[in-house]
């Protein structure tokens, strides 16, 4: 335990300020250059710091995230476009010409699937859930998709790294190998804002366009890519935030007296549980497993073992197993490491190979603290923000030396460190 639960002198405006500096009026950009556009799981995380000062701009968040799905198939994308952006790689060009219902163009691929959890949260902050009624059919219609079209009726298949959130992270390096690397990669627009040895290298940007070109070439039909796609993952962290969100989505629609929705919701939840239990190893943990080829990595740790603490209906010795690996391989006094220091591949300035994510903490908090280890989670909740702001609110953290790494101004790291810090006991 890291003490000091009450620092003094702490002050919410530069965090808030980061939030209003990102604001885009009805959606948060992650950071100003880098990522201009509406990201799915960062709108999520980002209404949960929202709400700590400003209800109504939180819901609205959630609201504009969903009002850019997809009405023919209920795809939440995991990038909703912004027409006068132009700072980020691929833009709308590459991808088929999706619209949401708001008529921005999408990517056609979706993320972390937080946004029921997040508006979870938000009701339990204020006491209200009301707000979240017009929320709830389209988070019913997105978790349809991933669980349907995706997975076939049960746990999803993800066809590009980025719709684990976790880009580059060590698992994808041998399915990635299986991806034709395109040859048309554009110019690397983020190597302007982020040191390049932070950001992935050049042979994966080659692979996350050539599966966009494998797209292509499948018609963008999203059930045949996830039959067909050259990287086709099972990914037990996703499958987690999926199940989590379902439960959330059943607890929002029983107290919304929307009995349908809350049925379905609960039967996701039970079915993802079981399709995460009916693979996992003898530890009740399931590890990355390609669809391409059957394999499950056990070669690695990362965050795709402990984010599993969000499954609300984990046995209690697969929830022993993850307390251990938080507090043994994957702890850091900064928070939850990316990676551990002894998986192949470990690099700790790199992106998703190492460092410590603020929203990676703040879930594994959530779920502890859901499975009544409330002690670490104020542990892990202390260390997101007891850090010293010196105004520049990084990405993402080097796991040994706590220094800033990747975007400045980064809006989850500003608005999960209100949101923790507002649940540290005073
Ligand atoms: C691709 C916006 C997003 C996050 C992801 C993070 C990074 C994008 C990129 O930025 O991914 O989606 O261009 O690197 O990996 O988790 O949502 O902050």
């Amino acid at each position: 335990m890291s003490g000091g639960l009450v620092a003094p002198g702490w002050d919410p405006e530069p965090l808030r300020a980061v939030l209003r500096g990102n604001d885009r009026g009805s959606h948060t950009i992650p950071a100003a250059g880098l990522y201009p556009h509406q990201w799915n799981w960062d709108s999520a995380l980002i209404a949960v710091g929202w709400a700590t000062f400003d209800v109504p701009r939180a819901w609205r968040e959630l609201t504009s995230l969903l009002a850019a799905q997809d009405p023919r198939d209920g795809l939440v994308a995991h990038i909703a476009f912004d027409p006068a952006a132009t700072s980020y790689n691929p833009g709308p060009a590459w991808w088929s010409g999706r619209q949401g219902g708001d008529g921005r163009l999408i990517s056609d691929i979706t993320q972390p699937p937080v946004a029921a959890t997040c508006a979870r949260v938000i009701a339990e902050r204020t006491g209200d859930a009301e707000p979240a009624r017009p929320l709830l059919e389209p988070l019913q219609r997105w978790h349809d998709f991933l669980v349907d079209v995706r997975g076939g009726g049960g746990e999803p298949v993800l066809v590009h790294p980025w719709e684990s959130g976790r880009d580059n992270s060590v698992e994808w390096d041998v399915p990635l190998t299986a991806v034709p690397p395109s040859e048309r990669v554009p110019e690397r627009r983020d190597h302007a804002f982020v040191a390049e040895e932070q950001r992935p290298p050049a042979k994966d940007y080659a692979r996350y366009y050539g599966l966009l070109e494998s797209f292509q070439a499948l018609g963008w039909d999203q059930a045949v890519m996830a039959r067909q796609s050259p990287f086709r993952m099972l990914d037990p962290a996703f499958s987690s935030m999926l199940c989590a969100a379902a439960a959330d989505l059943a607890w929002l629609a029983e107290r919304l007296g929307e009995r349908a929705i809350a049925r379905r919701a609960g039967h996701h939840a039970e079915l993802l549980e079981a399709a995460l239990r009916s693979r996992a190893d003898a530890d009740g943990i399931a590890r990355p497993r390609s669809a391409v080829t059957g394999d499950d990595d056990r070669a690695v740790t990362t965050v795709a073992l402990a984010l599993q603490v969000l499954r609300p209906a984990l046995p209690a010795e697969a929830a022993r197993r993850l307390r251990d690996l938080l507090c043994g391989p994957l702890d850091s006094p900064f928070g939850v490491r990316s990676t551990s220091r002894d998986s192949a591949g470990h690099e700790p300035a790199n992106y998703w190979r190492g460092p410590v994510w603020t929203n990676v903490t703040w879930l594994c908090a959530l779920g502890l603290e859901r499975h009544g280890e409330k002690a670490l989670a104020t542990d892990l909740r202390d260390r997101i923000s007891q850090r010293r702001w010196t105004g520049a609110c990084p990405e993402y953290l080097h796991p040994e030396s706590g220094e800033g790494l990747g975007a400045r101004d980064f809006s989850w790291t500003a608005a999960l460190t209100l949101d923790a810090r507002s649940r540290l006991p005073r």
